[in-house]
């Protein structure tokens, strides 16, 4: 098979590039190691910035984002019991959010896919990118035990960050920078009215909590949790009970608790692989960074590189200069390390962290009270949650 682009990875990136260059008509396959199912079965982000709504609009993808997307204007941040409002539209001059699943983002995107004939093979095993320091690369993989054979102009590495691209660029070629925090988050899906209208990031000593949601009958709740946490481990009932503990009785007297409909945990991580670009293997979304979700930049961030990736293949097969294309990694890299500084303050400022000691609660709790009563301090939050410009 000979295609322009080969994408690795359907998940979120995947899927938005393969529908851009689709409409500019370049050709396009999407090889996914799992099956279609598995990729929409994993409960992922749920805050999407205006610029991901336009770039969703751009891709045609966001008829039923606006149909049922929840639109917030601020978001809570609960410190010491009590429930500050951060109003994020009055801050920025009118900018908002959109509160709408991955899972749906990708529900929407496979099926734009599918209506417009686009290839995406799924259960493609043993994928193995080669040759991308020639302008000829090649992608291999095996599907239902036959090997295949792909070549293309360039490989789009959106395979997450455990995929095979990145793991497979000349270890001289590429910077890793990396923070592992000393804790996790516990999620859980309930089919529970949310506790509150907007989203509510809460400071406890015995750790961060946040109230999210999926709709007006669905909650996504998470906790901070140890590292060495099982998700078995936290029963429904547990959860419930450390989540009420958290919010505060002020607010935890209207929460309605339910069973979990799905549970999972993550890790907590900031990582960035520099430069997103060797040869013709260009990275893109989480297989180049990693942002702790404490800022809910994952996604956006997946977001805004494929913006500058497509717009810089898109112009490549159109004027047949790569200008843009040489351009792709530093552009993307000044959005990414701002995403990084603000989800690792955000994570910092709303964590319990024990290897700060008790100096480092004294130095939050200052920070917090200065946040929260400082409308300059509350401006460049609200800037940086709703979104930089691309
Ligand atoms: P993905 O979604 O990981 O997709 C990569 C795809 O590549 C496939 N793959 C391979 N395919 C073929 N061959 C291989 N060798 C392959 N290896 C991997 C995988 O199966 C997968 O389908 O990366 P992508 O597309 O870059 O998208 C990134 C986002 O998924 C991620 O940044 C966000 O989910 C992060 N995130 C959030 N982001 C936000 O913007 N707002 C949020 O509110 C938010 N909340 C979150 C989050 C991530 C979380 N977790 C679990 C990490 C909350 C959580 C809890
Ligand atoms: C979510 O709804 O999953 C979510 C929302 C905000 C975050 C992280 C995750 O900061």
């Amino acid at each position: 098979m000979r295609v322009q682009v080969a994408i690795i990875g359907s998940g979120p990136s995947g899927l938005l590039l393969g529908q851009l260059l689709q409409l500019a008509s370049i050709d396009n396959v999407i090889l996914e190691q799992r099956s279609r199912d598995y990729v929409l079965g994993r409960i992922r982000a749920g805050v999407l910035e205006e610029g991901t709504v336009e770039l969703l609009d751009r891709a045609k993808v966001s008829e039923r984002l606006h149909r049922e997307g929840l639109v917030h204007a601020g978001f809570d941040i609960s410190f010491e019991g009590a429930r500050h409002r951060i109003n994020l539209a009055e801050l920025t001059g009118g900018k908002k959010v959109v509160v709408y699943g991955q899972t749906e983002i990708t529900h929407d995107m496979m099926d734009a896919r599918e209506a417009s004939g686009a290839r995406t093979v799924y259960k493609a095993h043993d994928v193995e990118v080669r040759e991308f320091d020639t302008d000829q690369p090649k992608v291999r993989y095996r599907k239902d035990g036959t090997e295949h054979e792909i070549s293309c102009d360039f490989i789009a590495g959106c395979d997450g960050f455990h995929g095979v691209c990145r793991e497979s660029l000349p270890k001289n070629a590429i910077t890793h920078y990396e923070k592992v925090y000393p804790f996790g988050w516990i999620g859980l899906l309930s089919d529970t009215p949310p506790i509150s209208e907007e989203l509510i990031y809460v400071n406890h000593p015995n750790g961060f909590a946040l109230c999210s949601m999926r709709s007006a009958t669905r909650s996504r709740t998470y906790l901070q949790c140890a590292l060495s946490d099982s998700v078995d481990q936290w029963t429904d009932d547990m959860f419930w009970d450390e989540f009420k503990s958290r919010l505060g009785p002020q607010t935890a007297d209207g929460l309605v608790t339910g069973p979990s409909i799905e549970k999972s945990s993550a890790p907590l991580r900031s990582f960035v692989a520099e430069p997103m670009r060797f040869g013709t293997l260009l990275l893109a979304g989480d297989a180049a960074h990693i942002v702790p979700p404490t800022g809910a930049k994952g996604l956006n961030l997946a977001a805004s590189d494929i913006h500058y990736l497509s717009t810089a293949l898109i112009d490549y097969y159109s004027s047949g200069k790569p200008t843009e294309l040489d351009q792709y990694s530093a552009r993307a890299l000044k959005r990414i390390w701002k995403a990084e500084r603000f989800s690792w303050w955000m994570t910092s400022l709303l964590h319990r962290l024990p290897e700060n000691g008790e100096i480092g609660v004294k130095l939050q709790n200052a920070e917090l009270e200065y946040l929260l009563n400082s409308r300059a301090a509350q401006t460049s939050l609200a800037e940086n949650y709703v979104g930089l410009p691309y």
